[in-house]
């Protein structure tokens, strides 16, 4: 369903495809409650014949088996609505948690208006940071612990699971598990402000070697070199911008180790190319009005060096 990232009508993992198949199934018993509702109903109507008086001047009669429509649809409606009802516990149950433990824990936290995604590694060397784009290995459940830094947002990856919010102050946890491999497109699903609609994210699921490969270069620090560029970024980027292995530390903004590892930048708003990268810097508030990276003021060769830094960052 590429044509249609954000489509929940099919769902690839089991996190996701319990719920799936109740939506349809919910929804298909509401139409036909709808149709038998309204068969009856236009059949009830039709029965008068002309020639028969207005039913306002019939006088009250006795029941002639009328009740027994009642009796045998209440049943009936009884029967459907306790098989929907234990439907959606089961479901629920179903989804609740993964057949088994997970072995891979992401600690994300939401900020106006991006992700930032901890990998946590059984030892503190194997923990690493980075955004927007989730990494998971296809056939192992992941837990996914979310917390928010500001306000309420909403992680959501409509063919994995169903939503969860993610709430300052607070850890909600959810998994996620992917069937095949493929990219997956989530979004902010709660309303967070001016940028909310440029707050996604992707999930690339892979095979366990492509996974392990993946993970492995990025617990890599970066090359810390004393390029112009490296120092136009200390100055100006680095009290918001995380590279591990120099002296860039800053915590606000993405980690920006493995840049280049990522497809896209502001949160799925940009592909990531020089080009965008460039525009993207120079201007941040032109392309994404209110987001927390002001402006900087570099010359035109500053920003040449630095966008040049960042190619660096694979
Ligand atoms: C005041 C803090 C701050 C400063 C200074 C800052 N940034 Fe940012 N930057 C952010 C924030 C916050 C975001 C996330 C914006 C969003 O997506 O809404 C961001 C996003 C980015 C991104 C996109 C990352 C991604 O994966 O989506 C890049 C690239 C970037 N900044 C580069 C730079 C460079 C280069 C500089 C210095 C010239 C710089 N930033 C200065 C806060 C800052
Ligand atoms: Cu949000």
């Amino acid at each position: 369903m590429a044509a249609s990232p954000m489509s929940y009508l099919q769902t690839h993992g089991p996190a996701g495809d319990p719920a799936t198949l109740l939506g349809w199934g919910l929804g298909i018993v509401s139409a036909v409650v709808l149709l038998v509702v309204v068969v009856l109903l236009l059949a009830g109507l039709l029965r008068q014949r002309p020639g028969t008086p207005a039913l306002r001047e019939l006088a009250v009669e006795s029941d002639s088996g009328g009740l027994r429509w009642i009796y045998v649809g209440v049943g009936i409606s009884t029967v459907v609505l306790v098989a929907c009802a234990v439907w959606t516990m089961t479901t629920l149950q179903a989804i609740a948690m993964p057949a088994r433990a997970a072995d891979l824990t992401l600690q994300v936290t939401a900020s106006q208006w991006w992700w930032k995604v901890r990998y946590v590694g059984a030892q503190p060397a194997g923990t690493f940071d980075t955004a927007n784009e989730i990494h998971i290995p296809v056939g192992h459940p992941v837990r996914v612990e979310l917390s928010s830094n500001d306000v309420i947002h909403s992680f959501w990856i409509p063919q994995l699971a169903g939503k969860t919010d993610v709430i300052p102050g607070k850890t909600n946890v959810m998994w996620l598990q992917a069937a095949r491999p493929g990219v997956f497109r989530g979004q902010c699903g709660e309303f967070c402000g001016a940028q909310h609609a440029h707050m996604a994210m992707y999930v690339v699921a892979q095979d366990e070697a492509a996974f392990a490969a993946w993970r492995q270069q990025q617990l890599q620090p970066a090359v810390d070199g004393a390029t112009t560029g490296q120092k136009v970024f200390d100055a100006s980027c680095a009290a918001c911008h995380s590279v591990r292995g120099t002296a860039a530390g800053g915590i606000f903004g993405p980690d920006l180790t493995h840049l280049m590892a990522r497809s896209t930048i502001a949160a799925g708003m940009l592909p990531n190319t020089p080009g965008q990268l460039a525009a993207w810097i120079s201007n941040p508030q032109s392309i994404k009005p209110g987001t927390r990276m002001p402006a900087p003021t570099l010359s035109p060769a500053e920003l040449q060096a630095v966008v040049a830094y960042l190619q660096t960052l694979n």
